[in-house]
């Protein structure tokens, strides 16, 4: 039997499909029964292209209900779909089409539609096998370097099986969806879910606090980054009564503060669901949907899932289980180090699990920013930054932001006789990368603390410079 994950998906559309998918702000709809017709349509244009099962397929462009219509048409063809965020610099970007090397590269997702009407829709999706790859998600690395997590059909499938019911999804919720949908946050945990219970979502390009207030009185769940209950709480507007039609808020992709979580459940009597994941396994735990909530956990692992830490009470997380990537594109010896002998993926994250089973995330050790739910590899800016003029070296640190979790801050070392500001050089920093990996703040020194190896103490640092956004530390 194929295991295409798109005939899983659509197996859940409704069966009435003039039902809306799509709820714009405009007060129109898109319906399931459009969605269907354009990924099929998407899939017959790719085909008649030539494009081969196995092939990638990029998409790189601002949200819309079209790039959903293109992400189902990809996998309903048998492609394998690579997602880009829009921020990507020309130069990030020739590095992720060397690397994946895409057949087609879609940067507008109507016009490709409105090519595709020309062709013969596809009936019925390219057969595929479980461990056949489904899409391919790029995350920067400690040396700088993206690699890309290979998701195969059959982990895709098993995560969102495993939310949908973990968090009880039905065809009476209405998903409030404003995550961008090139990260598996809002590409695959919230869309599968919406397609699995055949459910409609209130579709925002981007987060904007207004909207999302406006928005919730029409929906049941919403998913989100830390930063976006932290904004929506500096909303005053944002009360008990705002929240009643909800029956679950769901947070993930960076910690989510004890504080935040309190502020929450005092201002809306509602508790955030906190759950843990990541580009290469995508959902990993998650606090319950019907037991006790508790700040500062992760929860439970999801179904399936093992996980266990690397220590005797606080170490690297390390999990198995059907979600798990299928490896590094054309990235053997990456994919080696990543992995025990005994097939556990080192996750990277630091943390604990409690008597009670409950996992706790304490720390990261990998060298990692996460910047309002995006993350942030120093080295690739150090890269960036070391290049510039007027600079001799850098070290590239997170410290606490009260609106982004964490702020990308750049302590760096000038070189001798050379110019340079804080803002030519963000500036700088901002032509070559994609604007949420440049530094927030630089700040100039004569020296950088280094251990009896020579290597930079960025906990120092980090100390140092704890309080250069005035946020609180973030400690939980
Ligand atoms: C935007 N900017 C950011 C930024 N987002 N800078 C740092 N960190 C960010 N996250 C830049 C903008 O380009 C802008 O530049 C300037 O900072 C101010 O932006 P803003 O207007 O405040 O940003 P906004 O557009 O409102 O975006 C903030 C945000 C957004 C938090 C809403 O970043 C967002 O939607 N984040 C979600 C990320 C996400 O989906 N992560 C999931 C990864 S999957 P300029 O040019 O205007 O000055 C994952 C696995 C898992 O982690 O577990 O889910
Ligand atoms: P990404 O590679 O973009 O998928 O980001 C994954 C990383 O985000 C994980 O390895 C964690 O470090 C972090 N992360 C995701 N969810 C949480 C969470 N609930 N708490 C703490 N860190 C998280």
């Amino acid at each position: 039997m194929s295991a295409n994950l798109y005939a899983r998906l659509a197996a859940g559309f409704p069966a009435d499909r003039a039902k809306p998918c799509f709820l714009l702000s405009d007060g129109s709809e898109v319906s399931y029964g459009a969605l269907e017709a354009a990924a099929a349509q998407v899939a017959g244009h790719l085909v008649a292209l030539g494009v081969e099962p196995g092939d990638r397929v990029a998409l790189q462009a601002e949200k819309s209900p079209e790039g959903v219509m293109v992400y189902l048409g990809v996998l309903k063809a048998g492609a394998v779909f690579l997602p880009l965020n829009p921020a990507y610099t020309a130069a990030e970007v020739d590095y992720f089409r060397a690397d994946a090397d895409p057949a087609v590269f879609i940067t507008d997702p109507v016009a490709f539609l409105a090519q595709a009407q020309g062709a013969s829709p596809l009936a019925q999706a390219v057969p595929r096998a479980a461990s056949d790859l489904a899409a391919i998600i790029y995350t920067s690395g400690t040396t700088g370097r993206s690699k890309g997590a290979m998701l195969s059909h059959g982990a895709l499938a098993a995560n969102a099986l495993a939310l949908h019911e973990t968090w009880g999804f039905s065809a009476s919720d209405v998903l409030l969806h404003a995550l961008p949908i090139f990260h598996v946050h809002g590409l695959f945990v919230a869309l599968h879910c919406a397609f699995l219970s055949g459910c409609p979502m209130v579709w925002l390009p981007r987060f904007v606090d207004a909207e999302v207030l406006a928005g919730l009185s029409r929906a049941t769940v919403m998913m989100g980054v830390p930063t976006f209950y932290t904004r929506l709480l500096a909303n005053p507007g944002f009360s008990r009564p705002a929240a009643q039609h909800m029956r679950l808020f769901i947070s993930g992709s960076a910690p989510l503060l004890p504080s935040t979580f309190q502020e929450f459940e005092d201002r809306t009597g509602v508790r955030i669901l906190e759950r843990y994941g990541m580009s290469e396994a995508v959902i990993i735990t998650s606090n319950p949907l019907h037991g006790e909530r508790i700040a500062g956990s992760v929860g439970y692992p999801l179904p399936g899932v093992e996980l266990r830490v690397a220590g005797v009470e606080t170490g690297v997380i390390e999990i198995r289980g059907p979600s798990v990537f299928s490896g590094y594109w054309r990235n053997p010896e990456k994919t080696a180090e990543d992995f025990t002998a005994d097939g556990f993926f080192i996750t990277g994250d630091v943390g604990r699990r409690d008597p009670d089973g409950r996992v706790w995330i304490s720390g990261r050790a990998k060298d990692l920013i996460i910047s309002g739910g995006y993350n942030v590899y120093p080295k690739e800016v150090e890269l960036v930054l070391d290049e510039l003029a007027g600079i001799s070296e850098s070290a590239v640190i997170g410290v606490p932001h009260p609106d982004l979790g964490e702020g990308v801050v750049a302590v760096v070392i000038g070189e001798r006789g050379g110019a340079t500001d804080e803002a030519s050089l963000i500036a700088e920093a901002r032509r070559r990368l994609a604007a949420y990996k440049a530094p927030k703040r630089v700040v100039f020194v004569d020296d950088l603390p280094r251990n009896a190896m020579g290597k930079v103490q960025k906990n120092l640092l980090r100390e140092r410079y704890a309080a250069l956004f005035g946020a609180t530390a973030g400690v939980r």
